[in-house]
Order: C-alpha cells, then sequence, then structure tokens
C-alpha cells in the first residue's frame, strides 16, 4: 500500500531554543558546544553563523578562526530535552506510527489520518503551525511517499522548509545528478570506496548497478534500489525510553594519565549517569567505560551486574574496568548503562540479602565517594549535587580535579 511519511527537523535546534529564551540573540551568529579556549566541537550553529562556515563537528579553534565576532555558549542538554518531549508529543499526534531519530527529529507515519495527499500537507502545515504558535520554534518539513524521500524533503528548503516529493520518478530526478552521499546510509567511508572507482552520482549508481554490489556488497544491493527511489521502510516507532543506554562523557582541556584523577572523574559521571537513569526511570544491567586515549584510539569496556541505577555501584563498576587497564595519557573518558529496562529485575534474594543493612551501606557509599572530593580537593556537593548535572558545572568541575591532582587541599 501507498505509504505518507512526514519527516520533520528542528532548524538549528539547540540555536534556535536559545535564541527563543534569549532574544537579544536572535540574527547573530550563535555557536552552540564548546567555548573558542577549550578544547571541543561545535554541537550546531545559527543560520547566520552557518554564513561564515561554521557548521556542526567543527573543530570550536577552527570556528573561531571562521567566525570571531560569534557568539559561543554551552548546551544545555535538559533545556533541549524537555523542548524536546513537547515537540515529539505535538507531532506524535497525527503519526499511527512515529520514530523518534532525535531530539529535534522524527518520522511519522500519516497514511491513515492523512487519507491523501492534500491531507497529509494540511497535516504538515499544522505540525508547522503548532511547533511555531507553542514553542515559538521552526522546523523543516518534508512529505513523501518514503522515509528516504521525506527526510530529502525536509532538507530541501531549510530553515523554515516545507518541500513534497510524491512518486520515485520525482525522487530520482531531483537527486539524479547530486553526490551519493545524498542517500541514506552513505557515509565518508561508502562514499570514499565509491568514488576510488569513479562512482560520484546518483546518475553513476544507476548506471553501474553491478560495480556498486561488487564494491559495497549487500549495501551495494541497498544502495543500488535507492538510486531507483524504492525504499519500502515502514516508520517503526521508537520512543526514547526504548534507549539503549544512558551515559555520560567528558573531554579534558589536557590529557590525563593519573589513574587517581580518573577516579574522581569517574564519581562525577556516576552521579550524572544515576541522575539520567532515575529521572527516565530506567535502571541497566550492563556498565561501560569508555576511554578515548591522546592518540584518538577509543576503547569501551563493558560488563553484566545485577540491575542497578545507583552512582556507587557505577562508580565501583567503572572503577574496576578501569584497573585493568594501563595507564596511558586519557582525552576522553565516559560512564554508561545499558541493556536497560524499567521492570525491575527478578532477582533471587537471599535471607542475607535483605537485612536492613542494604540501604545504609548505599548512603554510607555515597557519603564517602562525596567525603572523598571534598578531602582530596574541598568541593562539598553534598546537598547540592544537581549542580554538577549541569553541562557546565561537570566540565569545570573535572577540570579542577584535573587541574589540583598534584596539590590536593587537604581538610
Ligand atoms: P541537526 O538536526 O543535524 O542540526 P540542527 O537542528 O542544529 O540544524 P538544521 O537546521 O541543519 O537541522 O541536529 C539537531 C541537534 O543535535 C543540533 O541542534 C545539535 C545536536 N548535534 C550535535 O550536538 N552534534 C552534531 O554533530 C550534530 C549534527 C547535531
Ligand atoms: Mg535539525
Amino acid at each position: 500500500m501507498q505509504q505518507i511519511i512526514i519527516h520533520v527537523d528542528m532548524d538549528a535546534f539547540f540555536a534556535s531554543v536559545e535564541m527563543h529564551d534569549h532574544p537579544e540573540l536572535r540574527g547573530k551568529p550563535l555557536i552552540i558546544g564548546a567555548l573558542p579556549h577549550e578544547r571541543g566541537v561545535v554541537a550546531t550553529c545559527s543560520y547566520e553563523a552557518r554564513r561564515f562556515g561554521v557548521h556542526s563537528a567543527m573543530n570550536i579553534k577552527e570556528a573561531y578562526r571562521c567566525c570571531p565576532q560569534g557568539i559561543y555558549m554551552h548546551p544545555d542538554f535538559y533545556k533541549y530535552k524537555a523542548v524536546s518531549e513537547q515537540l515529539h508529543a505535538i507531532w506524535n499526534t497525527y503519526a499511527s506510527a512515529a520514530q523518534t531519530i532525535a531530539l529535534d527529529e522524527a518520522y511519522l507515519d500519516v497514511t491513515a489520518a492523512a487519507k491523501d495527499w492534500e491531507g497529509a500537507r494540511r497535516i504538515a502545515r499544522i505540525i508547522k503551525q503548532r511547533t511555531w504558535d507553542e514553542l515559538g520554534l521552526t522546523c523543516s518539513v518534508g512529505v513523501a511517499y518514503s522515509k528516504t524521500a521525506a527526510k530529502t524533503a525536509s532538507e530541501e528548503n531549510k530553515p523554515n522548509g516545507y518541500f513534497e516529493i510524491l512518486t520515485a520518478e520525482d525522487f530520482v530526478r531531483l537527486i539524479i545528478d547530486r553526490d551519493v552521499r545524498v542517500l541514506y546510509t552513505v557515509g565518508a567511508k561508502t562514499a570514499e570506496k565509491l568514488r576510488s572507482a569513479g562512482i560520484r552520482t546518483v546518475r553513476d549508481i544507476q548506471e553501474r548497478p553491478a560495480d556498486v554490489i561488487r564494491l559495497c556488497g549487500r549495501h551495494g544491493q541497498w544502495l543500488v534500489q535507492l538510486a531507483s527511489g524504492r525504499d519500502e521502510r515502514a516508520v517503526t516507532p521508537y520512543r526514547p525510553e526504548d534507549a539503549k543506554s544512558i551515559g555520560r562523557e567528558v573531554t579534558f582541556q589536557q590529557d590525563v594519565s593519573d589513574h587517581a584523577v580518573l577516579r574522581d572523574v569517574l564519581i562525577l559521571l556516576a552521579f550524572c549517569v544515576e541522575h539520567r537513569a532515575k529521572r527516565v526511570g530506567l535502571r541497566g544491567r550492563g556498565i561501560t567505560l569508555k576511554l578515548t586515549y591522546s592518540d584518538m584510539k577509543q576503547i569501551t569496556r563493558s560488563h553484566l551486574i545485577p540491575q542497578t541505577d545507583s552512582a556507587v555501584t557505577i562508580y565501583q563498576e567503572t572503577v574496576r574496568l578501569l584497573e585493568q587497564l594501563p595507564q596511558r595519557p586519557v582525552r576522553l573518558i565516559g560512564a554508561g548503562l545499558y541493556q536497560l529496562s524499567a521492570e525491575p529485575e527478578e532477582r533471587q534474594l537471599s535471607f542475607d540479602d535483605q537485612t536492613d543493612d542494604a540501604p545504609h551501606s548505599e548512603e554510607t557509599a555515597r557519603r564517602l565517594l562525596l567525603d572523598g572530593l571534598r578531602t582530596r580537593y574541598g568541593l562539598d556537593f553534598a546537598g547540592n549535587l544537581e549542580k554538577i548535572y549541569n553541562y557546565e558545572v561537570l566540565h569545570k568541575t573535572v577540570e579542577y580535579l584535573r587541574q589540583h591532582r598534584t596539590k590536593p587541599i587537604q581538610d
């Protein structure tokens, strides 16, 4: 059956939210991400900043070279998450199936609600209008016969765009002379592989299907299909509650080799992960430690434990994983929970487990972790832990730990 799919994507999402909250920033080149004197990248930037060549994932130093007059701000993920929940709630009203792709992006199957293309246009108009009326933000909407075409359509007239692609023929006509990267799943690696064989555009894929399949195997078969406009994938309902993992990570301004510092940073990360997990009511059975070394080599170590959302357990388990690794300069460290579930795990408790000591020991262990930070650095989080859940405070605190490791403050 013919599907009618809408793809909706917010314009310069983080930056637009900040401009909405701070009207004095409107019309200015606003860059959300690291600050120019820090290590890190651009998360996103306003369309005004894009005119200077700034874009997502660009190194912040390079962004600063392109746009020294820009306004630089750290992201506030909690704020964007809260806005995102409201956005998806509006959009999902019109869909029989909604697939959340990102905080600011979703596929909506509106086949039933729309009935025909005219109905789909009406829904697209309402979605744009309500997004603006209720949140003061603009989005771009694509209406199409397939997911790939809907995504391409929403990008076609950004920002505040609307575009429709009603047939496979229209889609092919639109993209035939574009770079292969216009096709869903073609990233830098695949594009390079194809380019090495002289396949640069969608037309090249259409004209040389055998070469594409020889170079890329099953993925190649999919690309040949997409290049002729065929994509019958359904919108598969997905909600953030189905998230595969909850994690938090930080990049140091200078590499850290000392495991004592990394352990202290893991205390902070563990509390942050606990906070996120509790906020969405999820516990994890898997614990992950992630490190990026100074040579950019990245490793993750994981193992399974009884279901938890406790900072103490997250800390203890990530430290165990850390201790198995050699001391090398670390650039980024992260802690995470996976195999998440909202349902309590069925666990065989022995009578020993059921003594009243358990909550006390958890409380004591939390206090010990925080006391440690107070003793070693003079940082007193007891009572106002929520400070470090803020991106900016967390990063500042981590930097503080790094800088003070050689001269610990005594009680
Ligand atoms: P995008 O939808 O890719 O970008 P955008 O909404 O900022 O801009 P556009 O108008 O082009 O859609 O990503 C949504 C948000 O996700 C973005 O506001 C910030 C965040 N993000 C990152 O943090 N890092 C990244 O590399 C990208 C691409 C996005
Ligand atoms: Mg967007």
